[in-house]
């Protein structure tokens, strides 16, 4: 549980995200009132992020060369110094102005994992394949892994370092994002979420794949409950944490 803030590391992966990046880095730094570090994890990006991100002194920059969200993430969250980390994308898509809030419930709910959910956007920015995608795979790891989490492809998490140091992320691009869920539910770590907003993308391309992303995500999900522990757990750990 964390119950201190003694420094935040914010993760963020880029891969050709230069229209939206400094706003995101200067939005995090004015709104981000505890101390923190922002690192940029860059896969080569060729659109100038590199260049903009260079130029921002504050951040710390990482190339990673080797392709996959996941990855990139890993890679960021190794490096990364507080004792919380938080996770969020380039794009813009997210609302960074809500940076605060995820690290205020993570503190006053003794949360080992904050989510921001964009279910109950009012704007529906979420394109409608990616929302049933979302729906459809929440409902499964839902189900299986014994949460009540509504929005499980969010990327906008703060999370404890403590507890990412102690499970083990072997995916390399989207499904990451379910696995560390998985991981947290079985070793009985708490995940809440507080609604945010969401944006449409208004720069460069998504690198989401849906049905290979789909595809990956799905065998995650079921690969992890091959293990015959693993249902028993976390249910047990769901009546632990709910009655707690
Ligand atoms: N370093 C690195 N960053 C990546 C890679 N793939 C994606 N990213 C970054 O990870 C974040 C998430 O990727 P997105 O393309 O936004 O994926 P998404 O959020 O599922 O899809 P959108 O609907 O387009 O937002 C963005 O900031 C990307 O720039 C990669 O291979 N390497
Ligand atoms: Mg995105």
């Amino acid at each position: 549980m964390t119950s201190k803030v003694k420094m935040i590391s914010v993760v963020i992966p880029t891969l050709n995200e230069a229209g939206t990046i400094q706003e995101a880095i200067t939005t995090i730094q004015n709104n981000l009132t505890y101390p923190h570090e922002i690192i940029i994890v860059d896969g080569n990006s060729t659109d100038g992020t590199l260049e903009i991100v260079r130029s921002n002194k504050s951040c710390r920059l990482i190339i990673e060369s080797r392709r996959g969200y996941g990855l990139a993430l890993r890679t960021g969250m190794k490096h990364a110094k507080g004792n919380i980390i938080i996770m969020v994308d380039a794009d813009g898509t997210y609302e960074f102005k809500h940076i605060n809030n995820l690290v205020e419930h993570m503190i006053t709910k003794d949360a080992d994992m904050v989510l921001g959910t964009r279910m109950y956007d009012p704007k529906k920015a979420m394109g409608f394949f990616n929302f049933l995608g979302n729906k459809v795979i929440t409902f499964w790891f839902d189900f299986f892994y014994a949460q009540i989490l509504s929005d499980s492809q969010s990327g906008f998490r703060a999370i404890s370092h403590e507890a990412i140091k102690n499970v083990e992320l072997k995916e390399t691009d989207m499904a990451f994002a379910t696995e560390m869920l998985m991981q947290f539910a079985r070793e009985g770590y708490t995940m809440l979420e507080i609604p945010t907003t969401y944006k449409h993308r208004c720069y460069g391309k998504t690198k989401l794949k849906p049905f290979k992303s789909g595809i990956q995500i799905f065998s995650t999900i079921f690969k992890g409950i091959l293990d015959a522990q693993t249902i028993r757990v976390c249910q047990a750990n769901w009546k632990k944490n709910r009655f707690k």
